[in-house]
């Protein structure tokens, strides 16, 4: 006998996802399936208009990953106009996406999954002496005394007192799931009120750069920032140094607060290796130390391992029409007015909602159907893993030193095996070694920027080719990236200077898929099977699992319905 258990919404994240499971009487999960319940979205408004302008249409896909859709539209632009773009907009272009990396990944940690691991209450227990010895030993942050950590305590008692919980309201507190002591609960809810404040300078990095956040401008052919040291009206000296220091404090909080916090908690739930998945990891790779178009110099490196065979990573082409395409079998769309049974490379993808069928609202999922607003991405027909921890993996299998040093040190902390690291765990600790990565080469790519300054260079746009009189009557292009939650691919298709179809497959879109043409189930499905409930009543395993992928399902559902039909009524209460 099994009992299906639903979870809709899964809070905590972006956008409306609703996961189904079927537990046997023991408990423990048996099938999976995840659904994107809301639609949205962009793909098909950017039809007919200016290539030119699609980046600021095609950002507005989600604000959590605030500028991603907008590098990828104009990278696919200028892929498909061949534009190269110059030095310093590649730089400046980088740090932004460095900034969404660390913005996003300590956000995550803290705000959106630390609940999975820590229990607030908890640390109202806590002695305030030894959670400042515990802080102490992990790192020289200077805010750890044990007055701060008192002052915490009864910060966090005034709201329990008060009776409203607020953002700490309907956490599974007391469930049996949770490790901790309190002294390290304490330490973490510290942390999580810390990081609020961190997150508001990071982003400043846009601000400055791109005039704003969240949605930055950016500008087919460069960037949309100029940059003139000596004048008022561009960006100057002052704010270049506002610029370097964030990153500074920003790589400090990451080395200082972040890893020591997630290596100290991930000690006590290091026996707790569920949630690991496909085993298929897919990367396309990014920052570049050159060009955007050798994929050679990008620091995260690009490929596939498929069925944990580290021995072997596999080469990835966006452009062949073989290799990534969209299946729709159990998704509530149709290609070519049927209901599936092929995929289609993004270049030849369709995004229409002529599907008739049973849509939500509905009490259970019609899973052997429909059942989902999220496409099926496939890779050679296999599905994938996309993020943090594929990219960990597929730098690690490639042998390339900085991938191999940071993962070796942490297995040996953990007193783990390799294996361990295909987890909920092991994805969270990924996500945290990448961004000791990301906010160095942050660092290096800014460094590049003012020494190329300081030689007379401030060039941060090329108009050569801004005038469609200077394009092909037709062109295609992509633009691919590495977004925080993974690999993300904006495909365009241009003719007589307009946007003529337009296809964007997002890293939760493949994590989050449902099941395929062939059944394969996605990664989400994949990760949660097999996994134990301690409770079935507070499936705190099923958030833990769901969250290690830091889901957003505003960019993985991105389409809009022209009709404006009612296609979902949420309610809220
Ligand atoms: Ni809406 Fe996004 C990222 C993109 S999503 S957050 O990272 O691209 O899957
Ligand atoms: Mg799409």
């Amino acid at each position: 006998m099994t009992e299906r258990i639903v979870v809709d919404p899964v809070t905590r994240i972006e956008g409306h996802l609703r996961i189904e499971v079927d537990v046997d009487d023991s408990g423990v999960i048996q099938e999976a399936f995840s659904s994107g319940t809301a639609v949205r979205g962009i793909e098909l408004i950017v039809r007919d208009r200016d290539p030119r302008d699609v980046w600021a249409y095609v950002q507005r896909i989600c604000g959590v990953c605030t500028t991603t859709h907008a590098l990828a539209s104009i990278r696919s632009v200028e892929d498909a106009l061949d534009i190269k773009i110059p030095r310093n907009a590649h730089l400046i272009r980088d740090i932004m996406n460095a900034a969404v990396f660390l913005h996003d990944h300590v956000v995550h940690f803290y705000h959106l999954h630390a609940f999975d691991w820590i229990d607030v209450l908890s640390a109202l227990k806590a002695d305030p002496n030894e959670t400042s010895r515990i802080a102490q030993s992990l790192s020289s942050w200077p805010k750890s005394s044990p007055g701060y950590f008192k002052d915490i305590q009864m910060k966090v008692q005034k709201v329990v007192d008060s009776g409203q919980l607020g953002i700490f309201a309907n956490g599974y507190w007391g469930h049996k799931a949770y490790k901790l002591p309190p002294e390290v609960n304490l330490l973490a809810v510290a942390h999580y009120l810390e990081a609020l404040d961190w997150q508001k300078e990071i982003v400043k990095i846009h601000t400055i750069f791109g005039g704003k956040n969240p949605h930055p401008h950016y500008v087919v052919g460069g960037m949309a920032t100029p940059i003139d040291v000596n004048s008022d009206n561009a960006i100057h000296a002052e704010r270049l140094m506002h610029v370097s220091q964030i990153i500074d404090q920003a790589v400090e909080f990451v080395n200082n607060v972040y890893i020591p916090d997630l290596l100290a908690i991930g000690s006590f739930y290091k026996d707790w290796t569920y949630g690991g998945g496909l085993n298929n990891y897919l990367c396309y790779g990014d920052f570049s130390t050159g060009d955007i178009r050798d994929v050679h110099l990008y620091r995260f490196p690009r490929g596939v391992i498929l069925n944990g065979n580290f021995n072997e990573v596999l080469d990835v082409d966006p452009k062949d029409p073989e290799q990534v395409k969209e299946f729709i079998d159990h998704s509530w769309y149709t290609y070519d007015g049927k209901e599936g049974g092929v995929g289609k490379h993004p270049w030849e993808g369709e995004t229409s909602l002529r599907y008739t069928g049973p849509k939500p609202p509905f009490k259970t999922l019609n899973t052997d159907e429909k059942y989902s607003w999220l496409k099926s991405p496939r890779w050679k027909e296999h599905p994938m893993e996309t993020g943090p921890l594929a990219r960990m993996l597929v730098g690690y299998a490639l042998k390339k030193d900085e991938f191999v040093g940071l993962i070796d040190d942490t297995l040996k902390k953990l007193n783990w095996p390799l294996e361990a690291m295909r987890s909920a765990l092991g994805r969270t600790v990924a996500r945290g070694l990448e961004s000791i990565l990301v906010a160095k080469w942050m660092r290096d790519d800014m460094d590049a920027l003012l020494a190329n300054i300081r030689n007379g260079n401030q060039i941060t746009f090329d108009r050569t080719k801004w005038e469609p009189s200077t394009w092909p009557k037709k062109a295609k292009g992509v633009g691919w990236m590495e977004a925080p939650r993974g690999a993300l691919g904006h495909w365009i298709e241009i003719e007589d200077g307009k946007t003529k179809n337009y296809q964007a497959v997002v890293p939760t879109t493949w994590n989050a898929s449902p099941r395929d043409h062939k059944g394969q189930i996605g990664a989400y499905e994949a990760s949660l099977k097999g996994t134990p409930l301690l409770d079935k009543e507070k499936p705190l395993e099923i958030l833990r699992i769901v969250h290690s992928f830091d889901p957003c399902l505003a960019c993985a559902v991105h389409l809009t319905d022209l009709e404006s039909k009612q296609t979902t009524h949420i309610r809220i209460g």
